[in-house]
């Protein structure tokens, strides 16, 4: 007997009647002719394309996937703040600087949220920024060529967990901390956390051309922790909100320490206000320190630098910068409709799903009557900022998105389902159970003014029976579901790299005609290319030693390598000639601690070898490259010193 997670037992468990719970007849299963429809909408035939492309964090991998949507399909996995040996990312010499820090090198992150850059509010395919959320940092992946361009960390944090998210020009990639911490860090009692312990929001301002990232400012803010963020849009274009919890600023977040206050609070951040500021010379700077870390594209090569300051503004002192929306029980997910009226804070411990109006904040603003203060930030009146609210649509709410007739989804952790509602009235419209226990969801655009109201992907933090069994790790699911008509249907299931918590996805005409197809090989300017044959060679350095080699079909030059003393540091800057279209080569030497490189057209990349041993040792192409693939191959002779 094939044991399945039962909906009734959850909803009895929590005890509380649930209308999605209600039926014991919801198959997780489909069969018959639904399936074979579901099959048919999902089916891209050989040779097709897929009409979006989806970005999926890796969470815990510390990677960015890609699928193709409909169908399902990974396509590639972009290595952001994660060692990869598929691409010798962070094992080259040319990639190891991209995962510097403040803490040295950390070559390992947990991914959450994948954002596209916008323009006036619509998704425009140029880059994608992705948060770190262990070592604070974001990553800016460019959709040219899908290889991560940019890691910058950020001071003052920890835990950046409400990150990374764009505004809808882009003018800011915004980070928020999870944990409050001692800013600057120092030895004191944890008891002490109170008053002590500071929260920052980061700004992070992108170069409209180049994409270069730099670290603008920091809000200092009151000891909560920051769980998600929302750019405000249209209207609301000029504000962030931030969801809060443990408000009580406790020590350890025991539910009767820090889920005491009835509401947490939405922080709504005027960044327009801060520029303000900032021009008005209200900020102040801050040592520091942070890695900032780039990749070249011409020489092909990263840089790591460390910066030494931050700009901070405090919260406390400057007024107008932020004021706190009540919202109840320990909000997590914060999102904005696409018209940047409505403020979705979905309380996980809270019945009701609480929408704020923007609109009614200004005026509340405006009408300065207010419900105290904390830390000198005003709080306002709770029925003041209230646009509405779903009266027990779930148990658990976490997240919400939009699409373009109105309507809100909401996941529900606990009830293990997709709620649809509607804007303005607050009514259900429809509820689809997830398979299991779902975290995010994403409609391809529902960050943005515009969103694409015709997929659902669910992510689901629980898979149990959804798969063949291979372990007790299970992958994470998927789920994709058509919401073009009044009900959602399921289409498909597909299993995730890692913890998909969010993904990020577009139309893919919008990056295809940008996709590179190859680095030229004349405008290679890495310091140790070799662009022909006749000039590869070996320099030796005292006890360092650069080879300069060349690779194309199929033949490595040098290929017989003699003069090489135990001791010795041997770098292989490997230049890959071809400039066809998608015939990368591999190398790697036995016993070398590094990977294998994969060299795309164009591109030069370094391994590092030490020989411990002499002997004669052979190293090889590792992709299959032609019909003389077995033949491309090399020894390297080791003598004693
Ligand atoms: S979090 Cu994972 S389900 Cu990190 Cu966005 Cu809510
Ligand atoms: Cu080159 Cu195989």
């Amino acid at each position: 007997m094939k044991k399945r997670f039962n909906l009734l037992a959850v909803c009895s468990l929590a005890g509380i009647f649930m209308a999605g719970c209600n039926n014991p007849s919801s198959s997780n299963k489909q069969s018959g002719a639904m399936a074979t429809n579901a099959a048919e909408r999902v089916y891209v035939a050989p040779g097709e394309y897929d009409e979006y492309y989806g970005f999926f964090s890796g969470g815990f991998s510390g990677q960015l996937s890609v699928y193709g949507l409909p169908s399902g399909r990974l396509f590639k996995v972009i290595p952001v703040f994660s060692q990869d040996p598929e691409k010798a990312y962070g094992y080259s010499e040319e990639t190891k600087p991209m995962l510097m820090t403040s803490h040295g090198f950390i070559p390992w992150d947990d991914a959450h949220h994948p954002d596209i850059s916008q323009t006036d509010g619509e998704l425009d395919g140029r880059w994608i920024f992705i948060n770190g959320n262990n070592t604070p940092r974001i990553a800016r992946i460019d959709l040219e060529d899908f290889s991560t361009a940019e890691i910058i960390e950020i001071p003052n944090s920890a835990g950046n967990h409400s990150s990374s998210f764009v505004t809808e020009n882009t003018e800011y990639v915004v980070a928020g901390t999870r944990f409050s911490v001692p800013v600057p860090q120092r030895d004191i009692s944890i008891k002490e956390y109170k008053g002590n312990f500071k929260g920052t929001l980061s700004f992070i301002s992108v170069d409209q051309k180049t994409g270069d990232m730099n670290l603008s400012f920091q809000i200092m803010m009151p000891g909560f922790n920051y769980d998600l963020a929302h750019p405000g849009r249209g209207k609301s274009h000029g504000w962030f909100f931030f969801t809060t919890y443990n408000t009580e600023e406790a020590h350890s977040l025991l539910e009767v320490n820090a889920s005491q206050n009835d509401k947490d609070f939405i922080a709504a951040v005027n960044w327009k206000k801060a520029e303000e500021y900032i021009k008005a010379g209200k900020g102040k700077k801050m040592p520091t320190k942070y890695a900032h870390n780039k990749f070249d594209n011409s020489t092909h090569t990263a840089t790591s630098t460390m910066k030494e300051e931050v700009l901070i503004l405090d919260a406390s002192e400057l007024p107008g910068l932020v004021y706190l929306l009540p919202t109840p029980k320990s909000p997590h997910g914060c999102d904005v409709d696409p018209s940047g009226e409505y403020i979705v804070g979905n309380g996980k411990l809270s019945a009701n799903l609480t929408v704020h109006s923007f609109d009614k904040m200004l005026k509340a603003i405006e009408s300065k009557q207010f419900d105290g203060e904390s830390y000198g930030i005003p709080i306002l009146k709770f029925e003041d900022v209230l646009a509405g609210v779903v009266e027990q649509p779930g148990l658990g709410p976490l997240h919400t998105e939009f699409d373009d007739q109105g309507n809100a989804y909401t996941t529900f952790f606990i009830s293990s389902e997709v709620v649809k509602w509607k804007l303005g009235s607050w009514e259900v419209i429809d509820r689809k159970p997830t398979y299991y226990s779902v975290g995010h969801l994403m409609i391809p655009g529902g960050n943005s003014r515009k969103p694409d109201g015709k997929y659902l992907v669910a992510m689901n933090k629980i898979t149990k029976d959804r798969y063949l069994p291979v372990g007790p790790d299970l992958n994470h699911s998927a789920q994709l579901y058509d919401i073009s008509g009044d009900k959602m249907e399921l289409l498909l299931d597909f299993p995730t790299i890692g913890e998909p918590h969010y993904a990020a996805a577009i139309k893919a005409d919008k990056i295809m005609h940008k996709s590179r197809e190859i680095y030229k090989l004349d405008e290679n300017k890495h310091k140790y290319v070799t662009k022909s044959p006749a000039d590869a060679k070996v320099v030796r350095n005292g006890k360092e030693v650069h080879v300069y080699m060349t690779m194309i079909r199929s033949h490595f030059t040098p290929d017989n390598i003699e003069g090489i003393k135990v001791g010795d540091k041997v770098y292989f800057h490997v230049t890959n000639l071809e400039q066809d279209f998608d015939v990368p080569h591999g190398i790697s030497m036995l016993g070398a601690n590094t990977t294998e490189l994969l060299v795309t057209p164009g591109k030069t990349e370094t391994f590092v070898w030490e020989p411990k041993e002499v002997g004669v040792w052979p190293f090889y192409c590792t992709d299959f490259c032609s019909a003389l693939h077995q033949e491309m191959q090399g020894y390297v002779r080791v003598s004693l010193a």
